[in-house]
């Protein structure tokens, strides 16, 4: 392909993906798969700190390697296997943040509407967290406006199943616009253990878009 075909093949392209609405967003994690990959130089700083200071490791460590739920980019709790899962295999999450950066980031936009669903047991509190940055559009400043957790659920003894809806709250600040998409993650704090399974978010598009919020 010559230089010039190229370049009309990119811009074809770009043009398309403009046009394009983006499709609902929907993650389902049922945590069935499990890899092994070699584990980073931060990740092994991070578990060996938590061992000293005498904390949880939130990931499965097995010599150079670690192990974690495909598709996770940071470390995403242990494997639960047999009696303790839910169905097939589950998580614990201990003292961790699970899925920022990666996983269940840019995937929470302001005035769409989610359903959610998940399976959970254990001791404290599942939380599900979005890190809301608004843009001062003339300065170009940045702002935290708000971590807010769209989903908080008190663990029970036993597995029980949950669902509802979230959205994005409302930030009434002038001067700071809300970016496309917000960083989120599922937060456990320190001393919780929570298992996991079949946690679903789905983009709930019957409900309509709330246009009054600007986009990046
Ligand atoms: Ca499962």
């Amino acid at each position: 392909m010559n230089r010039s075909l190229i370049i009309i093949v990119l811009v074809f392209t770009q043009i398309s993906a403009a046009a394009e609405e983006p499709k609902p967003v929907r993650v389902f994690d049922d945590f069935e798969t499990w890899e092994w990959k070699p584990i980073t130089a931060a990740i092994r700083r991070d578990g060996k700190k938590r061992l000293a200071d005498e904390r949880e490791l939130g990931f499965e460590y097995r010599g150079p390697l670690y192990r974690g739920p495909t598709g996770f980019i940071l470390p995403a709790g242990s494997m639960v296997d047999g009696a303790g899962a839910f169905k097939g295999k589950s998580v614990i999450l201990t003292d961790c943040q699970v899925g920022l950066h990666g996983r269940y980031s840019h995937k929470v936009r302001p005035g769409s509407t989610y359903r959610f669903s998940l399976a959970l047991k254990g001791k404290g509190v599942f939380q599900f967290r979005v890190w809301v940055q608004g843009i001062n559009i003339e300065s170009g400043e940045r702002k935290w406006l708000g971590f807010p957790d769209v989903i908080r659920i008190d663990a029970a003894d036993s597995w029980k199943t949950h669902e509802g809806t979230f959205e994005l709250p409302r930030f009434d600040d002038p001067e700071f616009r809300l970016p496309h998409a917000v960083s989120a993650a599922i937060v456990i704090d320190a001393g919780d253990r929570i298992y996991l399974d079949d946690f679903l978010i789905e983009e709930d598009r019957s409900r309509g878009q709330d246009c009054s919020v600007g986009e990046e």
